[in-house]
């Protein structure tokens, strides 16, 4: 079969510091292509639309899989599902991805005629027995798979994460993927899932707590297959087990593979594991990103971050120790008022490190999806993408957007713009003499993409897709997962032999 896997396009305010590879559907597609199919693969973050409906004319796909990882780029999806369907009515039409697999049932009634199931939880399992299923059916029968008639058994998990390395042969322009200075920039996955729990996060609640690793051969091997010069590491908390992360190393200096890195861990896995990061900044660690989402006690325990303040300066200490560049993130939360905004702007200009600001968004798969109290003011796919209010603000709502944007401008006047030009202007050049201009061009964008007015405006804008509000009482603890958690799938083994 004929198939075209799409990535939505970029996020404004994401695309500011990043714009990075779709490693996720790489690995479906070479799952599919592994199951024998003809596969084809476009991401819409570094091409356009009209790529895409070239590429319905030119390879008139028989399938199309939508990744559809962020709820804000919902819209966007619904509408090209419904475009392909009326120019290649019997195309085969799926969606799949994380926030895909906590809205299943609803993506079906946005777009009955044009989206014909959406899969659940990891792709890779799933792709071979869906993709032989179609045309003849019934696909709701398919474990993970949900259709207007049905919903499949729970999704399962990946048996081995070594199994299919991702398909990078068939993303193009690979040179528009980069992260700050790192440009161009590859991507790799070391591990999946995360143990922690924290209540404004999906990650536990997409793998059901499961977390596996690569064997350190694999991920080495996907390394060294990489022509890039700088890799960023998708893992949620990288090097959870330091004896993977020092496995992995060695077979990195094994195989001689010298690359600059970046990753994302969290302050307490840093402070515990500290000589993993200092072997691995001797192997090319150049960035850390540690969310540390809040200043206060009070703030990490709403989060449940299972973290102190003390523990996050500390690890910013030893990470300026070790020599490595560090990017926190804190949570904005709508309740603030102006004088929480200016504590914020005097501890991020008292520290060296580059302080990302985002704001407290309920997304379906989070416990605060269920818990938050508040009512959400909008129900609008396109404002849950963290840099909106969709929670009712202590200000009026202009004047957050005001304090926000102000905010954000003083935080990145660090490291964007002229400061950052004078501290970095060897790297620029360099950058520049290769043709990379990808950093160099995120040094002036932060006015083009950060308006307080238009973040407002954005408010009033005409809503066609809207999110189901949450359910009025608390579901049962297992319907927050996609994937089972394995106790739970052993408790319902028993008493399906009980009964
Ligand atoms: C890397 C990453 C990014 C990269 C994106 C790279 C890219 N283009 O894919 C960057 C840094 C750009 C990014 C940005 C954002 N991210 Co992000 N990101 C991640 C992260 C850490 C890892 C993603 C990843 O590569 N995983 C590894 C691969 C193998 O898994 P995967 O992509 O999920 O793909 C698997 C399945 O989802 C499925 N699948 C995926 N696509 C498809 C398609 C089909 C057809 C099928 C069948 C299956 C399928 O199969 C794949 C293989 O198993 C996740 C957390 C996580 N654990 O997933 C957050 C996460 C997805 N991001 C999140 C958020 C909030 C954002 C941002 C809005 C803001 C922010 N502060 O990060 C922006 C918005 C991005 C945008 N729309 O432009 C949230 C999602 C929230 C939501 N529900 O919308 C997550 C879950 C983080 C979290 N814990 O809350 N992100
Ligand atoms: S925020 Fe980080 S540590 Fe907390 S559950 Fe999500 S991935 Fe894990």
């Amino acid at each position: 079969m004929r198939v075209l896997f799409v990535h939505p396009s970029c996020l404004l305010y994401s695309e500011l510091y990043l714009r990075l590879e779709p490693l996720g559907l790489e690995r479906v597609a070479q799952a599919a292509r592994a199951a024998g199919h003809q596969v084809r693969l476009l991401d819409l973050q570094v091409a356009r639309h009209r790529d895409f409906f070239r590429a319905l004319e030119t390879f008139r796909p028989q399938a199309i899989g939508f990744s559809l990882n962020y709820l804000a780029n919902v819209p966007e999806v619904l509408d090209l599902a419904q475009a392909s369907k009326a120019r290649l009515p019997e195309c085969f039409v799926f969606i799949g991805g994380h926030s895909a697999s906590f809205i299943a049932p609803e993506l079906l009634q946005h777009a009955p005629q044009a989206v014909d199931c959406v899969v659940r939880g990891e792709g890779e399992p799933v792709i071979a027995p869906l993709l032989a299923a179609w045309p003849e059916g019934p696909l709701e029968h398919l474990p993970g798979v949900v259709t207007r008639h049905g919903m499949g058994p729970p999704p399962p998990l990946l048996e081995r994460l070594d199994a299919y390395l991702p398909a990078r042969d068939l993303t193009r322009r690979r040179r528009k993927y980069f992260i700050g200075q790192l440009d161009p920039c590859a991507s790799v996955e070391f591990s999946r899932g995360c143990p922690w729990d924290c209540a404004f996060c999906s990650a536990w609640t997409f793998y059901g707590r499961a977390y596996r690793q690569l064997s350190p051969e694999a991920a080495a091997e996907d390394l060294a297959r990489l022509r890039e010069p700088n890799v960023f590491i998708v893992d949620d908390v990288a090097f959870v087990h330091p004896e993977h992360g020092l496995a992995i190393g060695r077979e990195v200096e094994k195989r001689r593979i010298r690359k600059q890195y970046y990753l994302e861990t969290r302050c307490d896995v840093l402070l515990r594991h500290r000589e993993v990061f200092a072997y691995w900044r001797r192997l090319g660690l150049k960035y850390l990103f540690l969310g540390l989402e809040a200043l206060d006690e009070e703030g990490l325990r709403l989060h449940r971050k299972r973290v102190t303040p003390g523990e996050n300066f500390k690890a910013l200490e030893v990470a300026r120790q070790l020599g490595i560049a560090v990017a926190v993130n804190l949570i904005a939360d709508p309740d603030w008022d102006e004088r929480r905004f200016e504590i914020v702007r005097e501890w991020a200009t008292s520290v060296p490190e580059i302080v990302h600001l985002t704001v407290n968004t309920p997304y379906p798969g989070t416990e605060t999806w269920y818990t938050e109290a508040r009512q959400l003011t909008t129900y609008d796919y396109r404002l849950f993408d963290v840099q909106h209010a969709v929670l009712p603000t202590r200000l009026p709502l202009q004047r957050f957007y005001e304090e926000l944007v102000k905010t954000q401008a003083v935080l990145n006047r660090k490291h964007l713009g002229f400061a950052a030009l004078r501290r970095v202007g060897t790297t620029a050049l360099s950058l520049l003499l290769r043709g990379q201009t990808n950093f160099l061009r995120m040094l002036w964008k932060f006015p083009r993409v950060y308006n307080a007015q238009r973040q407002y405006a954005d408010h009033f804008r005409p809503v066609r897709y809207a999110l189901s509000p949450p359910p009025a009482t608390r579901p049962a603890a297992t319907a927050l997962y996609v994937h089972l958690p394995a106790t739970v799938q052993r408790r319902a083994a028993r008493q399906g032999s009980q009964g």
